[in-house]
């Protein structure tokens, strides 16, 4: 990737990430820990990668993302929102009542959210469907997918993946949000995520691995090999850190949805801005 976009998309990804932090803070707590970890993908995805339009989130040939593990939908609004999907004013409502912006990321309230997500497993098998769908159409348009390392103990994912790898979508690029913690811990303690690489080929998917998923110069480069596979779906595994850029829930067991105050948010904004010399 070019020098330059790297580091425009850097610059992105500590923006929304900031605006994440602070729109969980509105409410006093959130979704924090999954939300953080896809930073860097999402900034990747809609500023580098997906073919879409503010103002046409609806139109048919558009590329889509199916975000599974919805619950990082704090995440996704804030890139949403710095794309122009809608006033950057509505990531202070989120989680609220009459809100447009629900803990959870659904499709019939957010402008540019494609799949409602919170029953883990659905997004993916969604995004199958979504892009068989963009198949038959003829489009040319491509459908993307991210699913968490805790959600992929759900059969739901394999039965979905099983049909993609048959059906040689290569217009699905699928990507697994390796953090290794889920709700109640880490995966290790609970279902360990065993040998991914190993398991998604076996589907006869095109596998590309990220040592570090929080790096979109790794992101892109990975994006690249997967798209010289025109023949096989593609799962992207992103070894990531849960809560990543959220400097107290970095390394906290208990990060998956946090208290957090508006102090508390200001001062870890404060923290990163140190830590990346911004
Ligand atoms: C079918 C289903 N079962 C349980 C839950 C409750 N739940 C929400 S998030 C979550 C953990 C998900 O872990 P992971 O996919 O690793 O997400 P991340 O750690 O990246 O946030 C669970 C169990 C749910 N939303 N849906």
């Amino acid at each position: 990737m070019d020098s330059k976009l790297l580091e425009q998309l850097k610059d992105l990804a500590f923006d929304i990430r900031v605006k994440t932090i602070r729109e969980i803070a509105c409410f006093g707590s959130g979704h924090i820990g999954g939300s953080m970890s896809i930073v860097e993908l999402l900034t990747y995805l809609y500023y580098a990668e997906m073919d879409v339009d503010a103002k046409a989130p609806k139109k048919d040939d558009r590329d889509r993302l199916a975000v599974s593990k919805g619950h990082s939908g704090p995440a996704v609004y804030a890139t949403l929102a710095t794309k122009g999907f809608f006033p950057e004013s509505w990531l202070e409502t989120l989680n609220q009542g009459g809100t447009s912006l629900p803990s959870h990321c659904d499709m019939t309230k957010t402008p540019g959210v494609d799949f409602t997500g919170g029953s883990l497993g659905q997004g993916f098998s969604a995004a199958v469907g979504i892009a068989l769908g963009q198949r038959l159409k003829g489009y040319k348009s491509r459908t993307f997918s991210i699913v968490g390392d805790g959600e992929a103990q759900e059969g739901q994912i394999y039965e979905a993946a099983e049909a993609a790898g048959s059906w040689k979508l290569g217009n699905l690029f699928a990507f697994l949000d390796l953090n290794g913690q889920q709700l109640d811990g880490y995966t290790k303690d609970i279902i360990p995520s065993g040998d991914v690489k190993d398991r998604w080929e076996s589907f006869g998917w095109d596998v590309q691995v990220c040592e570090n998923g929080n790096d979109i110069a790794q992101i892109a480069e990975a994006m690249e090999k997967a798209k010289a596979v025109a023949d096989k779906p593609h799962m992207i595994i992103l070894k990531t850190v849960k809560s990543y850029g959220y400097i107290p829930g970095e390394g906290v067991k208990a990060n998956h949805s946090m208290p957090i105050s508006k102090e508390q948010a200001e001062q870890a904004i404060e923290e990163l801005r140190k830590r990346e010399g911004r």
